[in-house]
């Protein structure tokens, strides 16, 4: 594929920008024309409502058994609590999962950042779906979902968020990845849910909106060295390292780490944060606790107390996801933060993300992902990110927007 994927590297060329416009609505696409989902045809017809595509069907009528997968291939459902399956869905895809376009970094989710991921308040095991080999067992493909509750302007849709697609290298373009679609779907539809939402670098029909990834230099000499960013015309290094220099310490009085009972709190801040934009989650405490209190290796989050009233006014977040890089002598990975919820209701977002790459530089990230979703066009130019070189496209699936969003409008980060 063309416009292959969201990891992305530093890049703003030319070349990039008129490949990524050859790449759009020219394509047939066999499996999603037969899909409750937004069609290319209907861009730009405002007459079409808002809302579900096709209604929910009575449970009965939901298909009771797992669809044929080819002769030589099971499903097997994966217990991520079990150490033995999560290594084997580490492996195939710390092996295969997604890569940039020229193949020089591939995703390393960790075993602990799969759990978290997988195991969020009200999580279906059933939704957790790996294809094994009959004979051999072993495990060649995967895709998962969560239950979330995903709020479009003022309706609140239960929806399942899916994620960690991946088919094995040596099983690519055998049309396993609809199988495996059509086969969560008909899982998800047995919880009497109809709705969902995903991501992908590849266009599909129809995004709901087009994302770009901003990269922060935090350790410009090895992305520099690894070929993930290149030495600005007329830079040297030492030049480009006194650039993306940061303090020792954050700024702003009161920032800390955010702990159990700050949940209450960051909650509210949060909800009222979100409710701003057009497609957000709609968290309650039990989603805030799970997807925001720090997790080691997996989430970071901070907050300002105010050292006056004990007010929680602000609060930032990142997770964590390294990269391997493929074939370099001197380094194995990529460590990098990638900007989540972020919410500024005293301190200004500018010098917040600013303290967030302190911090994230002082845990040793070499780089600060962010998305130019909710407000973040306002500080990434500011704060010296540079644009990535590919796109993340969100979708929803069986749901129609009348327009699509601007990433302003999006209030919404999938892992
Ligand atoms: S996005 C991350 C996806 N993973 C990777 O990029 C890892 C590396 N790549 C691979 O493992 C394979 O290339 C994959 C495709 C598995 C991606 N999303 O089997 P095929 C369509 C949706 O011959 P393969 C993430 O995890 C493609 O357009 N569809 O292809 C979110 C074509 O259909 P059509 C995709 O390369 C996933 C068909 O598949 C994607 O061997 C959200 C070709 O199948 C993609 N990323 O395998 C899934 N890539 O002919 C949708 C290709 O029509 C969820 N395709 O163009 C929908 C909601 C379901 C729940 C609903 C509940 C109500």
């Amino acid at each position: 594929d063309l416009d292959a994927n969201p990891l992305t590297k530093d890049d703003s060329s030319l070349e990039t920008i008129v490949r990524k416009f050859q790449d759009t609505s020219l394509k047939r696409h066999k499996f999603w024309e037969t899909q409750p989902v937004g069609q290319f045809k209907d861009v730009g017809d405002t007459s079409v409502p808002e809302g579900p595509i096709e209604p929910p069907a009575p449970l009965s009528e939901v298909k009771q058994e797992p669809y044929n997968l080819p002769s030589p291939y099971e499903w097997t459902t994966c217990d991520m609590d079990s150490e033995e399956t999560c290594t084997e869905v580490y492996n195939l895809l710390k092996n295969n999962y997604v890569e940039d376009d020229e193949s020089m970094f591939r995703f390393n989710y960790s075993k602990e950042f799969l759990r978290w991921a997988l195991h969020p308040p009200g999580y279906y095991k059933s939704w957790h779906i790996g294809v094994r080999a009959k004979s051999s067992k072993k495990l060649v493909a995967f895709i998962t979902g969560v239950p979330a509750r995903i709020r479009v302007r003022d309706v609140v849709v239960r929806m399942a968020e899916i994620n960690f697609l991946c088919v094995h290298k040596k099983l690519r373009s055998k049309r396993l990845a609809p199988v495996m679609i059509k086969e969560v779907t008909r899982r998800v539809h047995l919880e009497n849910i109809w709705q969902a939402a995903y991501t992908a670098g590849v266009v599909l029909p129809t995004p709901i909106t087009t994302c770009q990834y901003w990269h922060r230099s935090l350790n410009p000499k090895k992305l520099i060295d690894v070929g993930f960013s290149r030495l600005g015309a007329r830079m040297t290094m030492s030049r480009t390292m006194k650039l993306y220099k940061l303090p020792d310490s954050p700024a702003t009085p009161g920032f800390r780490k955010m702990e159990l009972r700050d949940v209450p709190a960051v909650t509210r801040l949060l909800r009222d944060y979100l409710s701003q934009f057009v497609v957000a989650p709609d968290f309650d405490e039990n989603d805030v606790e799970h997807w925001l209190l720090p997790h080691e290796n997996v989430v970071d989050s901070y907050l300002v107390e105010s050292p006056k009233t004990h007010e929680i006014t602000d609060f930032c977040s990142f997770y964590t996801l390294p990269s391997s890089i493929l074939g370099n002598q001197t380094y194995s990975t990529l460590k990098a933060a990638y900007s989540y919820y972020n919410v500024s209701s005293k301190t200004p977002l500018l010098q917040l993300m600013n303290d967030a790459l302190i911090v994230a530089k002082q845990k040793d990230f070499d780089v600060f992902n962010a998305l130019d979703v909710m407000q973040n066009e306002c500080f990434l130019k500011e704060l010296k990110f540079g644009p990535g070189d590919g796109q993340l496209h969100y979708y929803l699936y069986n749901y129609r927007t009348r327009h699509a969003l601007k990433p302003s409008e999006l209030g919404l980060v999938l892992l």
